[in-house]
């Protein structure tokens, strides 16, 4: 089973974080997911009680423990564009799903050959990718 860092969107927006839920359930059919919190509607009490220090240290922990990290970011993220770049500098594989129709990925996403892009227009689509990666 790998473990597996998802990466999404919180204080950047919650618009996607159903999505996101999906994603998970998704992942957590065949693999382990590190990060289950971030499809939770309520994170905000869920997460009372820890520091954004707190936060921070346990997100790099996990980072350096996965053996692969899936993003979803069609809704831009300070926290997800630092975790992209963090996992880059760790060598850790990062596939990027973003909807085509939606965003407007950064260019020091997009414009980065490190990263495994997957745009996508529907979700089945998505989710087909998302099992060949995991595959
Ligand atoms: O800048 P953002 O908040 O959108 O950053 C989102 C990314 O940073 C996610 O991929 C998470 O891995 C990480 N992250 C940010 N905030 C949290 C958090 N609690 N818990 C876990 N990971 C986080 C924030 C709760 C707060 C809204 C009360």
């Amino acid at each position: 089973m790998k473990k597996i860092y998802f990466a999404g969107s919180i204080r950047g927006g919650r618009e996607d974080a159903k999505l996101y839920q999906r994603i998970i359930s998704h992942i957590s059919k065949s693999d382990k997911v590190l990060t289950e919190h971030i499809g939770n509607p309520h994170i905000d009490s869920a997460e009372k009680g820890m520091t954004d220090q707190d936060i921070y240290e346990q997100d790099v922990a996990w980072l350096r423990e996965c053996d692969m990290v899936i993003a979803e970011c069609t809704t831009p993220s300070h926290g997800v564009g630092y975790e992209m770049a963090y996992a880059e500098a760790i060598k850790k594989p990062v596939h990027i799903f973003y909807d085509l129709q939606r965003a407007k990925l950064s260019a020091m996403l997009a414009g980065n050959s490190y990263y495994h892009l997957h745009p996508y227009s529907t979700e089945e689509e998505l989710f087909g990718m998302l099992s060949e990666i995991l595959h």
